[in-house]
């Protein structure tokens, strides 16, 4: 028997299967779906697809034309299209960096006996001692408190940039300086890049291309690193360890709850209630066998990298995972969160929470979560839940069977951990470092690697760009990093399992025997992509090169979020060439597509490849990791 027929990967059909099966029960009880609502948003608006409609003022909305090319004020195709991508920027940036700030919040307000603790001691001491903070003697909350009150410090700081550049390597702490491109407080370069856009502002795409990268700084190396660095210090940093993914992970005779969003905080609280024995009990009093919490999008990531937590699906499969009909609870934080899960739910026994000032959704119960009251609020919704099991109508339920184990965890920490094993020489020596992996790459063992980022789109064809990309780098020995929607596609076709080097070249299939690591790595959610701009920073350093020397990639062939276009940023601001499936809206103006892809390159030495063929895109991606490796003379 062939290796690769030692494993089989789940095919997109499958899950389009059961995707079917479930859209027929939407038909059943009178509730539409987002097929049957593409369905009827297609054709799309060709001048908001191309980026050339602008509804900045009231003299508008203009549009551009051959007849009409310039606005009423005069903005140009150029200036319209830049500016809807710097608002998109803006917007993404702020997203992240405001859920960032929840997480800093939580360290802030985090006491031995409240809702919120320090559960990683070592990595607020690490970053007390990066930031100048004393910890001799101290109690650690005190610590906590002062490293917090920095971490919102960072939001508006009067003067200086972001604390966490200084991470960075050399190299592009100079490349940032000699652009401007060094973000100062983040609040600060979300509110200079729409004051930049407000009618009468910039209209030189140039320096509406510049603020994206500046903004996306903000977001990556300032808002998104700072959610991820304190959600590691409150909720405890990510170690390997063994998950399950997709809609099969609903039980029948449980309690099933599911957690949506991406802030951590609430779904640690549901966690915490589903582990109570008085709740235990009452759901066995009910009938259930126990009670089952499972995560939906980027939360699915936080709590399964966490616990270990079950990941029911990504994006598109928000709406399925309440069509089972077993869903006796939904409660969401924030974002990515279908504004239909209330009408969905409605047509079910399904109760609906919403939990933030942020995202408050008609038809739910909206219970706001704060430090002080999250205990009390998850123990309540947990509790309703279980009483709601009893009301479910046995004619709705269908469950597909499909789900996939997954190794999850990999962390940059978690990461370096298990590298060590491939050349295992020092082990305790070598623990800080990325040398093993390095070795293995201008060995060529491995090619390069390739972090893959982002949501599903159905312009795109659901799951099946991440997991035939994927595929097809694994078997030329690309080592695969995914966070986001992309990590749980790959979970859902099993690529996170480590029997999934069977897929794999040689080299990389001999690196994921003697690490015991799967070939795709998953290293979180969204706003983690900050682990991944440590990883390549990491990697660089210990090489001895720039990041865009290094033979990675990033990668999101499904995107569809304002969240994604600052993450392109800030990728493409650290110097990582960024190979997308989907256009941003910007086309309608030869200039701005110039400047997102050529123009950045010029700047920071990574920029934007766009290509809506996944073969394409695969082989581009492959040939541009070749090309760096060329470059290296490795
Ligand atoms: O932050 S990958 S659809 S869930 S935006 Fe949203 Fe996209 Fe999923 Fe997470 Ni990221
Ligand atoms: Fe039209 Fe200019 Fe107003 Fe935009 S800013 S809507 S192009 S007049």
């Amino acid at each position: 028997m062939s290796d690769v027929m030692k494993f089989e990967a789940t095919t997109v059909e499958t899950m389009e299967a059961d995707t079917n099966r479930l859209h027929e029960t939407a038909v059943k009880v009178g509730v539409d779906t987002w097929q049957d609502r593409v369905a009827n948003q297609t054709p799309h608006c060709g001048f908001g697809e191309k980026g050339i409609c602008c509804r900045i003022c009231t003299m508008g909305p203009c549009r551009i034309t051959p007849k009409s090319p310039k606005g009423i004020c005069g903005a140009t195709a150029d200036t319209i299209a830049g500016r809807n991508y710097l608002r998109m920027a803006a917007a993404g940036a702020a997203a992240h960096s405001d859920h960032g700030r929840e997480c800093v919040w939580k360290l802030y307000d985090a006491s031995p006996d409240g809702n919120f603790h320090i559960t990683d001691e070592t990595k607020l001491l690490k970053l007390a001692e990066e930031w100048g903070v004393e910890t001799e003697g101290r109690d650690i909350y005190e610590v906590g408190r002062e490293v917090a009150t920095l971490g919102l410090g960072e939001y508006g700081k009067i003067t200086g940039t972001s604390r966490m550049i200084s991470r960075a390597n050399p190299e592009r702490i100079r490349c940032w300086e000699e652009n401007d491109l060094l973000p100062r407080a983040i609040d600060r370069e979300v509110v200079t890049a729409l004051h930049m856009t407000h009618v009468g502002c910039t209209a030189d795409p140039v320096a509406l291309v510049h603020a994206a990268l500046k903004v996306g700084m903000a977001d990556g190396w300032g808002g998104s690193m700072a959610g991820t660095e304190f959600s590691d210090i409150v909720y405890g940093t990510p170690m390997p360890k063994e998950t399950e993914g997709n809609l099969g992970v609903l039980e029948k005779e449980y309690v099933n709850v599911i957690c949506h969003g991406h802030d951590p905080a609430v779904a640690e609280m549901i966690v915490n209630a589903s582990e109570s024995p008085e709740l235990i009990s009452l759901a066995k009093e009910q009938g259930a066998k126990g009670i089952n919490i499972v995560g939906l999008c980027c939360v699915a990531n936080e709590m399964a990298m966490r616990h270990g937590i079950r990941m029911v699906g990504n994006y598109l499969q928000q709406e399925n995972a309440i069509l089972t009909g077993v869903v006796d609870a939904i409660v969401v934080d924030l974002q990515c969160i279908f504004p239909n899960i209330g009408p969905v739910s409605e047509c079910f026994h399904t109760k609906f929470y919403t939990t933030s000032p942020i995202a408050q959704i008609p038809y739910s119960t909206y219970l706001p979560v704060t430090s002080a009251n999250g205990g009390e609020v998850g123990y309540r919704i947990v509790k309703e839940a279980i009483l709601n099991f009893k009301n479910r109508d046995e004619g709705k339920i269908f469950i597909p069977e499909h789900k996939r184990k997954a190794a999850i965890g990999y962390s940059c920490e978690g990461i370096k951990s298990r590298l060590d094993a491939v050349t295992n020489s020092h082990v305790d020596e070598e623990l800080d470092t990325y040398k093993p992996l390095i070795d293995c790459v201008k060995a060529g063992v491995i090619r390069g690697a390739a972090a893959f980022v982002g949501c599903n789109n159905p312009k795109v064809r659901p799951d099946y760009s991440h997991i035939e990309i994927m595929k097809k780098l694994i078997a030329n020995d690309i080592v695969v990093v995914a966070t986001g929607c992309a990590a749980q596609a790959a979970s859902k076709a099993g690529l996170l399992e480590k029997d999934a080097k069977f897929l794999c070249g040689e080299g990389l299939k001999r690196v994921c025997t003697l690490a015991d690591i799967p070939p795709v790595l998953h290293m979180g959610s969204c706003v983690d992509i900050s682990r991944m701009m440590l990883l390549a920073t990491g990697i660089a350093k210990d090489w001895g090169i720039d990041v865009p020397q290094v033979p990675v990639v990033g990668c999101a062939p499904e995107w569809m979020s304002e969240k994604a276009v600052a993450i392109a940023n800030y990728v493409v601001a650290t110097g990582i060439d960024t190979y997308l499936g989907v256009y941003p809206q910007v086309q309608g103006s030869d200039k701005m597509m110039e400047l997102i892809t050529e123009g950045t390159r010029a700047m920071t030495g990574g920029g934007y490849y766009f290509y809506t063929n996944p073969d394409d895109l695969v082989n581009a991606i492959i040939n541009g990791i070749e090309a760096k490796r060329a470059a290296l003379g490795i």
